[in-house]
């Protein structure tokens, strides 16, 4: 991955590489800056040898030197999210037993403070003074590149590691179904500690020799982008496109017309994360004439299945295998589903991650033969797949982000009026699941939402946070002791697809 960025980012200094509040900078600008983040990082040393290396910054050039530079010193990314509390910083930082921590100006107090409470190096991905970090370490390609925290059916979240190779793969696949060239500028409005930001958007963007353009998300802000003429290519998750539309349908028509004039040069907007009501997908393409074209992935694989650039997107499904990527749909016994019967997706190739950090155990148990086994279920129709769910009820999509509920039950558990807990997600308009808290309070004591999430807010994401609570006398319970959560969710939303289907 990290020769053909430089190759790419040499052949074209001049070219526009990124946009972020600061302005414009070019391949050249990003390549200098890199060597510099490299030579902070190597001081005395030839090659970091794999040492995980935490990155905090805003997402803009500073992140994307900060990228570069740990990958031509030798290092493992470790990407943090500048909007979460430093309690999550810590644990990322501490199960990936993480070297050092680089970081912007922006959050140089935040970042000085963990590093040494951590006994870490932290090292300014910020400009001056430019430095020469001399003959830099070989990347070979199968050396490990990225590791990115995913929640599971676990309490603790799992980092997943993908080596240069396997992220070159999974960006190769995607340049070439979607057509990326280097005359596409890309709108950026995600975070870039998941795979949505910073490979199918940022990687893509940097492999292509495009520009990428960061924004924090913001609906004036992205529709005067959008409809700016100068944009080419848009990705986002379904509650992002639903807020789009909610802006729209309050705006001038004047407005609205000069926005649909600029839109004609955006060649393709891309829907992902979580599913993408087939409401959306036509108020969308109702409003702007683009049809969304929806894709399906995780953190393990990359990208599995898209529908077409060309020819028809099916509205509800996900489409077809990408290039290079082997899916199949399996019963529980592991035999192929026939045409039209539910069956676990499983994911088989050169785009599958290497390892979860630390546990072996984990990683074996998440293959079958060789094939990954991602734990959502879907039947296919025609070649067409279409997602009809997960497997397990402890996982939450909710904003595009995947949540476990079993790490939120382990932090609220420490509160001092609950007594008992379960966090299950609900069918929500806009979040797709919101995550929900149902609490047994201590006796005498009172729990309400707002206070509860006060006192969450140190300790975890704003979007783990449960935004919904329900106060029972006790939990439904099956013969094992277990909370029975299909029971509860059935109760709390008897219409759900959840409840129904579980
Ligand atoms: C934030 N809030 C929420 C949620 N998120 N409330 C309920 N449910 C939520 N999910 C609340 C906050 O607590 C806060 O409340 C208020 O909303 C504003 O918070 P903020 O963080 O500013 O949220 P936002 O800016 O409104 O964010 C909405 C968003 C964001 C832009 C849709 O969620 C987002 O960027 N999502 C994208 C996630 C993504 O990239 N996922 C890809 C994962 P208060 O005011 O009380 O503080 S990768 C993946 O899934 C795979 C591989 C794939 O296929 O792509
Ligand atoms: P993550 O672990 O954050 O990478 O999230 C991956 C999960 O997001 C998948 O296992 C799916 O459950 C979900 N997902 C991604 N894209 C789609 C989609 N288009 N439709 C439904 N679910 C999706």
């Amino acid at each position: 991955m990290l020769k053909h960025l430089i190759h790419t980012a040499e052949r074209q200094r001049q070219h526009p590489a990124l946009i972020d509040a600061a302005g414009i900078h070019s391949y050249g600008t990003l390549l200098s800056r890199s060597r510099t983040v490299a030579a902070r990082l190597l001081q005395n040393t030839e090659d970091l040898d794999g040492a995980r290396i935490g990155l905090l910054c805003t997402p803009g050039l500073d992140y994307v030197a900060g990228q570069w530079g740990i990958w031509m010193a030798g290092g493992v990314v470790v990407p943090l999210s500048p909007q979460h509390p430093s309690a999550e910083w810590h644990s990322a930082l501490e199960s990936a037993e993480a070297g050092a921590l680089v970081a912007d100006s922006a959050h140089a107090p935040g970042s000085a403070e963990t590093a040494r409470e951590l006994d870490l190096r932290c090292v300014a991905s910020g400009e001056a003074p430019a430095l020469d970090p001399g003959p830099l370490p070989e990347i070979r390609a199968n050396r490990p590149a990225i590791m990115l925290f995913t929640s599971g059916t676990t309490s603790r979240p799992k980092g997943v590691v993908t080596s240069h190779e396997t992220i070159e793969a999974q960006v190769r696949s995607l340049v070439e179904a979607w057509e990326w060239s280097a005359r596409d500028r890309i709108l950026h409005v995600l975070p870039l500690h998941h795979i949505h930001g910073v490979i199918n958007v940022l990687g893509c963007a940097l492999y292509a020799g495009a520009c990428c353009e960061f924004m924090p998300f913001d609906e004036a802000r992205v529709w005067r982008r959008l409809g700016s003429g100068d944009v080419s290519l848009f990705m986002a998750v379904p509650t992002i496109y639903r807020r789009l539309l909610r802006w729209w349908d309050v705006a001038e028509d004047a407005e609205r017309s000069d926005l649909r004039a600029g839109l004609h040069a955006v060649r393709l907007m891309v829907s992902g994360s979580a599913a993408l009501p087939v409401s959306v997908l036509e108020a969308w393409r109702e409003r702007t004439g683009h049809t969304l074209l929806e894709r399906y992935g995780m953190t393990e694989i990359g990208m599995a299945l898209s529908n077409p650039l060309h020819g028809e997107r099916v509205p509800g499904s996900v489409g077809t295998p990408l290039p290079g990527v082997d899916v199949r749909v399996v019963d529980e016994r592991g035999a192929a589903c026939p045409e039209g019967a539910p069956g676990e997706i499983q994911v088989r190739g050169a785009t599958v991650f290497q390892e979860y950090w630390g546990a072996p155990e984990a990683t074996r148990s998440a293959f079958d033969n060789g094939w990954f086994r991602t734990g959502d279920v879907a039947v296919v129709r025609d070649g067409v797949y279409r997602i009809l769910g997960r497997a397990s009820v402890d996982i939450i999509k909710t904003g595009g982000y995947k949540v476990s509920a079993l790490e939120i039950e382990e932090v609220f558990r420490e509160h001092a009026d609950i007594v008992d807990l379960a966090v299950v997600g609900l069918p929500d308009e806009e979040w797709g699941e919101r995550v929900t808290a149902v609490v047994v309070p201590r006796d005498g004591t009172e729990v309400v939402l707002e206070p509860l999430r006060e006192w969450g807010r140190t300790r975890l994401a704003a979007y783990k946070l449960p935004s919904l609570l329900v106060v029972r006398a006790e939990l439904p319970r099956n013969a094992m002791g277990k909370v029975n959560k299909p029971e509860l969710i059935r109760s709390l939303a008897p219409h759900s697809d959840r409840a129904t289907k579980l």
